[in-house]
C-alpha cells in the first residue's frame, strides 16, 4: 500500500489496483482527495501489471459529494469533471465500491466508473437541490441514461437517498456485495471483468432512455405541474429539471455545458447561499460549548407522559416510532380513551397512506399503556408534563411527581411559554427539570426547543439532545423567557399584522405578502386554521379585537367555515366581505387614521421587529448562536429555506438597513420598535449576525 498523499492510498491486489479514499467524516471531494485521486488513478492506469482498478473509501461511506466548506472560495486544484476524465477514460476496468451514502460529487464519480459494487446498506443519491444547486458534475446527464427520466426528475428534484435494492434494481448498481465483504466481492467482481474481458462500459454513450423521452416535452410539464406547489419559491429544482431536459435533446457534451451555465447560475444566486447555510446550522446546533461531548446522560428505556390531548398524545407518537415504551396518564377514563384513540387513528391513517403496515400499528399501539394514576410513572426515566397551559396546574403536577417518580428521573414540561424555573422550584429535584417544548402536531414537526432552566444539570441536558435526536427531531436548546425563542419573536409578527389591518391593509394582504416572501401561509390563515378561539371565552368576550367580534360571531376559524376568511366546502379560503365590514368599523371606532399600505411595508413592519427581537433573544443569552435561531424558524414556523432564517436575512438585507427602519418606526409608534443593544451595535460596526460568535 503506498500512500499518494495524506487522504488517498493506492495498493495493488494480485492484478486488481485498490484505490482507497480515507479522508473522514464522509470521504467529501476536497482539494486533497481530487489531487490524490486523479494521481492514483495515473498511476494505476500507467501500471503494466494492473488490469483493473477498485476505488473504495475507508470510514462510514462512500463519497458523500463534493466538499461544501470550499464552496465560494477560489477553486483550488483539479476539477471535479477534470477527475471524472480521468476515471471515465481509464484504459482498464473501474469498480467504484459502494458503501453508507454515495450522495452528490460521490454517486456522480460512481457514475464515470465502468461498474459498481454496493453493499445493501448503501443509498445513493443526488441531494444538490437540498442545498440550492444541482449536480453539477455530470449528474444530470448521466443519471437518467441509466434509470431512466422519470426517475431522474424524482431523484434529483427531491434529493432522497435510495436504498441499494432499488438502485440495484434500475442498473445503477451492478452487483450487491454481502454486507461487510465489500472489498473482497469488488475485487471478485474486477477479476471477472479481466477474465471475461467486459467492455469499458461508459455512461455518456448509453442514450437510449434519454432519446425514447425525446419529442414527449409532455413529461417536463407534467412533472412541473404535479410538483408547483413542493417546488414554490425554489430556484433549483426548475434548473435540475431543464438540465434532464438537455439531456434528453442535446448531445452528451452539449447537456454537460447546459448543466454548467446553471449550476453557476445557482452557485451565484442567494438561495445556494442561504440553504448551505442552513445545512451547516443544523449540524452546528447540537454543540452546546458549556456541556461536552462526553458529558454523562440518563438512559431513556421508560417515559411517562401526564395528558392524552393533542400535544401529550403527538409527543408519545414521538417515543412509540422510536420503539420506547411510553405509559400516558389522563385524569379522566373518557379523556384517556379518547387521547389512545386520536393516536390509533393517526397511525392508521398512516398505513392507509402505505408509509407503515397493519403491524406497525400494533406494535406502536403496543409501546403505548394508559393510566389513570401518575403512580404508574414511579419507574419511568423521563417524564413529560403536557397539561393544561396553566402555572398553578403544571406546578400541581410536578409536585405530584417528585414525591412519586425515582431519583435520577427527569422531569420535562412541554409548555410552550411558561417559567420553567417556577415549575423546578416546585420540585425537591431542579437540577432534573427541563422543558422539552414540542410543535404541534408533534409527530410531525421536527423542531423541539430544549429549554434550560437555571439549575438543570449539564447530563440532562445532554440527555434531552440525545433523545432529540433519537426521536428524529432537530433540537434547539434555549433559555428561560416568554415564548422562548420562536413564540417569542412570532408575538412580534403577530402584533405588528394585527395593527397593520387596523392601519389599512386587509387580513389577504399581509397572508398574500407573507406567502409570496415563501412562508407556507399567513398569520391570518394560520389563525383560522388554529381556530380563532383557542384562549377566548364567551363570557369574558368584549368585542374589543376584531377577533373577539369574529368568534362573539361564532366566525371561529375553519373549523366553523368562516374566521377571517370565508371558506368553501373544500377549506378553500376566500377573502371576507363580512369581515372586511367588521375591520372597516373598528377602523371607524378607533379613528385611526387609514391609508394605503405597500407590499414592501407589510413585509418589513412583520419581518424586521422579528429580527430585532432574534437579537434580544442573543443578546440576553437565551440562544446560543444566530443560527440556533435560524434553525428553530426553518423547523418550527415554515421560515423559507432558501432565505436561511430570520438572522440570515437580516444579515442579507443589512442589519444598518433594519436598524433604520426600526428607529423610523419608533420614532412614529412607540418603543415596540426600540432597536436592540446588539443589533445597533452590529450595524454600526457594519458586522453580521454571522459575526457573532
Ligand atoms: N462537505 C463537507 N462537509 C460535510 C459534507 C460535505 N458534502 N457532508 C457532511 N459534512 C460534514 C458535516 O458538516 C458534519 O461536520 C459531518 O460531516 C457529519 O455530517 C458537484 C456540488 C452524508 C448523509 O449534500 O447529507 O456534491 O458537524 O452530521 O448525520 O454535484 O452529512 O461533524 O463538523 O450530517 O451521518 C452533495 C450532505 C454536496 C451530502 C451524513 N452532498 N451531507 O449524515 O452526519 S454538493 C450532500 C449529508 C455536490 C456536486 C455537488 C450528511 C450525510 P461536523 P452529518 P450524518
Amino acid at each position: 500500500m503506498t500512500a499518494v498523499n495524506d487522504v488517498i492510498d493506492l495498493s495493488r491486489e494480485g492484478e486488481i489496483a485498490v484505490i482507497t479514499v480515507n479522508s473522514p467524516p464522509v470521504n467529501a471531494l476536497s482539494a486533497r482527495v481530487r489531487e490524490g485521486l486523479t494521481e492514483a488513478f495515473r498511476k494505476a492506469a500507467a501500471d503494466g501489471e494492473t488490469k483493473a482498478i477498485v476505488l473504495i473509501c475507508d470510514g462510514k461511506t462512500f463519497i458523500a459529494g463534493a466538499d461544501i466548506t470550499e464552496f465560494g472560495k477560489p477553486p483550488v486544484g483539479i476539477g471535479l469533471r477534470d477527475l471524472e476524465d480521468v476515471i471515465e477514460c481509464t484504459p482498464k476496468p473501474v469498480i467504484a465500491a459502494l458503501h453508507g451514502t454515495a450522495l452528490g460529487g460521490g454517486l456522480e464519480v460512481a457514475l464515470c466508473a465502468h461498474y459498481r459494487v454496493a453493499v445493501p446498506s448503501t443509498k445513493c443519491g443526488l441531494p444538490e437541490v437540498n442545498i440550492g444547486l444541482l449536480p453539477g458534475a455530470g449528474g444530470t446527464q448521466r443519471l437518467p441514461r441509466i434509470v431512466g427520466v422519470e426517475m431522474a426528475l424524482d431523484m434529483i428534484t427531491s434529493g432522497r437517498h435510495v436504498p441499494a435494492n432499488q438502485c440495484a434494481a434500475m442498473g445503477l448498481i451492478d452487483e450487491l456485495a454481502p454486507e461487510g465483504r465489500l472489498r473482497e466481492a469488488a475485487l471478485a467482481f474486477a477479476r471477472k471483468a479481466v477474465a471475461e474481458t467486459r467492455p469499458l462500459r461508459k455512461v455518456r454513450d448509453s442514450n437510449a432512455k434519454v432519446e425514447a423521452a425525446r419529442g414527449h416535452p409532455e413529461i417536463f410539464a407534467n412533472f412541473r405541474k404535479a410538483n408547483a406547489r413542493r417546488f414554490r419559491g425554489f430556484k433549483a429544482p426548475e434548473a435540475c429539471i431543464q438540465c434532464i431536459e438537455a439531456a434528453v435533446n442535446l448531445p452528451f457534451d452539449e447537456g454537460m455545458k447546459r448543466e454548467r451555465e446553471l449550476f453557476v447560475e445557482l452557485q451565484k444566486g442567494s438561495q445556494s447561499k442561504a440553504q448551505q447555510y442552513a445545512f451547516f446550522a443544523e449540524r452546528e446546533v447540537w454543540k452546546i460549548p458549556d456541556v461536552p461531548v462526553d458529558t454523562p446522560t440518563v438512559p431513556v428505556n421508560r417515559v411517562g407522559i401526564v395528558g392524552a390531548g393533542t400535544m401529550g398524545g403527538g409527543i408519545a407518537m414521538n417515543f412509540a416510532n422510536a420503539g420506547i415504551p411510553v405509559t400516558i396518564v389522563e385524569a379522566k377514563p373518557e379523556a384517556l380513551e379518547r387521547g389512545l384513540s386520536v393516536i390509533r387513528r393517526n397511525y392508521v391513517n398512516t398505513a392507509r397512506k402505505g408509509r407503515m403496515t397493519g403491524g406497525d400499528v400494533e406494535k406502536r399501539m403496543e409501546l403505548l399503556k394508559g393510566s389513570l394514576t401518575l403512580d404508574d410513572l414511579a419507574n419511568c426515566d423521563l417524564i413529560i408534563e403536557a397539561v393544561f397551559e396553566n402555572m398553578d396546574i403544571k406546578k400541581d403536577v410536578f409536585r405530584k411527581l417528585d414525591a412519586i417518580v425515582k431519583p435520577g428521573a427527569i422531569l420535562a414540561t412541554n409548555t410552550s411559554y411558561l417559567d420553567t424555573n417556577e415549575i423546578a422550584r416546585a420540585t425537591q429535584r431542579p437540577e432534573f427539570v427541563i422543558g422539552l417544548h414540542f410543535f404541534s402536531p408533534a409527530n410531525v414537526m421536527r423542531l423541539l426547543e430544549v429549554v434550560r432552566a437555571d439549575k438543570t444539570a449539564n447530563p440532562v441536558i445532554a440527555t434531552a439532545m440525545q433523545l432529540a435526536k433519537r426521536i428524529g427531531k432537530i433540537a434547539v436548546l434555549v433559555g428561560v423567557g416568554y415564548g422562548f425563542a420562536g413564540n417569542r419573536m412570532l408575538a412580534q409578527r403577530q402584533r405588528e399584522a394585527n395593527r397593520l389591518v387596523l392601519e389599512g391593509a386587509m387580513p389577504w394582504d399581509v397572508d398574500r405578502v407573507l406567502t409570496e416572501f415563501g412562508f407556507p401561509m399567513g398569520p391570518f390563515q394560520m389563525s383560522d386554521l388554529a381556530g380563532l378561539d383557542l384562549g377566548w371565552s364567551k363570557e369574558t368576550s368584549k368585542s374589543s379585537t376584531i377577533r373577539e367580534v369574529l368568534c362573539e360571531m361564532d366566525r371561529r376559524g375553519q373549523k366553523t367555515g368562516a374566521g377571517f376568511y370565508d371558506y368553501d366546502e373544500n377549506r378553500t379560503p376566500k377573502p371576507s366581505p363580512i369581515t372586511a365590514k367588521i375591520i372597516e368599523d373598528f377602523r371607524a371606532r378607533s379613528g385611526a387614521a387609514v391609508r394605503q399600505i405597500s407590499d414592501e411595508e407589510i413585509l418589513e413592519r412583520c419581518i424586521y421587529p422579528m429580527i430585532n427581537e432574534g437579537a434580544k433573544i442573543l443578546e440576553e443569552g437565551k440562544a446560543i448562536r444566530a443560527s440556533d435561531i435560524d434553525v428553530v424558524w426553518l423547523n418550527g414556523y415554515g421560515w423559507p429555506r432558501y432565505r436561511g432564517g430570520p438572522m440570515w436575512y437580516g444579515d442579507f438585507i443589512g442589519l444598518d438597513k433594519v436598524l433604520a427602519r426600526m428607529r423610523e418606526w419608533q420614532s412614529q409608534m412607540g418603543d415596540e420598535f426600540k432597536a436592540s443593544a446588539l443589533l445597533e451595535r452590529l450595524a454600526a460596526e457594519h458586522r453580521t449576525f454571522g459575526d457573532v460568535k
